[in-house]
C-alpha cells in the first residue's frame, strides 16, 4: 500500500469514529464543555493636536482671518493623531459653509459697511465669494510638502468632494495606534485669490467649519489563534495577504 492511500485510510477511519459519535442516544457517562466569546468593537478616534502636541481649540488658525486683500494667504501646521483603539487608514479633509454664515459688505449689517465706498458696494453670493478662496493641503513625513488636495472652497463645499488621503508614508500610509498612536503632520493654506476684484470688499463668510473624516481598513479573515487585537491596531495601508 503506498504511503498516500494509507492517510486516505486513516482520514476515512476517523470519520467513521465521529459519526459514531455525533449520532445515537448517549450513553451513562457524559460531560459537556461550554466556552464564551467576546465581541468587542474597536474605536475610531481622530484626535487634531497642535505641534507641540496640545489640543487646538476650536479655531483651526488662531489668528482672526479678517480685513484680508487679494493677494494675501495664510498657512497653518497642525496634526492629526490616533486617540482610539483600530489603526486608521485614510483621513480626508472636508470644508463648508453655507449662505447663512455669509454676509455681504454690501449688507447694512457688514461690520465694514459704514466705510465702504459705493462704487464697492456690490451683492454677489456666499458660492462667488469661496470661489476668491483657494484651499490647498499638503501631507507628508515631517514637513508637510506634499499636494493632496487644491482647489476653491467652493469646490470644496460640494457634497462628493474631500481633499485626498492625509496619512503620511512613514508608517504605511495610514495612523496606526499600535505599538503607539501615530501622528502625521498636515499643512494647511488659504488663499485670497490676486484677481478678487471690488465687489467682494467687506465680504465675510463668518463660519467655515473644517472636518476631518477618519476611515478605518477594509474588513479582514481571522483565522482564530491570531492576534486580532494587535493586527487592527497595528494595521498598515495595504490589505492582510492571503
Ligand atoms: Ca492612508
Ligand atoms: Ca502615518
Ligand atoms: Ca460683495
Amino acid at each position: 500500500m503506498s504511503i498516500k492511500a494509507k492517510v486516505s485510510m486513516a482520514i476515512l477511519a476517523a470519520a467513521a469514529g465521529l459519526s459514531l459519535v455525533g449520532g445515537g442516544t448517549y450513553a451513562s457517562f457524559t460531560d459537556t464543555e461550554s466556552a464564551q466569546a467576546e465581541f468587542a468593537a474597536g474605536t475610531i478616534d481622530l484626535q487634531v493636536k497642535k505641534l507641540n502636541g496640545d489640543t487646538l481649540a476650536t479655531n483651526l488658525f488662531a489668528s482672526k482671518l479678517s480685513n484680508l486683500k487679494p493677494g494675501d494667504s495664510v498657512e497653518k501646521l497642525f496634526k492629526i493623531t490616533n486617540g482610539g483603539t483600530l489603526s486608521i487608514r485614510d483621513v480626508f479633509l472636508k470644508a463648508t459653509y453655507t449662505e447663512g454664515d455669509f454676509v455681504d459688505g454690501a449688507d447694512p449689517r457688514s461690520e465694514t459697511f459704514a466705510k465702504l465706498d459705493t462704487k464697492a458696494k456690490i451683492k454677489n453670493t456666499a458660492d462667488e465669494f469661496a470661489d476668491q478662496i483657494v484651499v490647498e493641503v499638503f501631507g507628508g513625513d515631517i514637513y508637510p510638502y506634499k499636494s493632496v488636495w487644491k482647489g476653491t472652497l467652493k469646490e470644496l463645499n460640494q457634497d462628493a468632494v474631500t481633499t485626498g488621503d492625509l496619512t503620511d508614508p512613514t508608517i504605511g500610509h495610514s495612523l496606526p495606534a499600535l505599538p503607539w498612536a501615530d501622528a502625521d503632520p498636515v499643512r494647511v493654506r488659504l488663499t485670497f485669490k490676486d484677481t478678487a476684484d471690488n465687489k467682494f470688499q467687506g465680504d465675510a463668510l463668518q463660519k467655515i467649519n473644517f472636518q476631518l473624516i477618519a476611515t478605518q481598513h477594509l474588513g479582514t479573515n481571522f483565522v482564530d489563534g491570531e492576534n486580532i487585537e494587535w493586527f487592527n491596531g497595528s494595521q498598515l495601508d495595504a490589505p492582510k495577504p492571503r
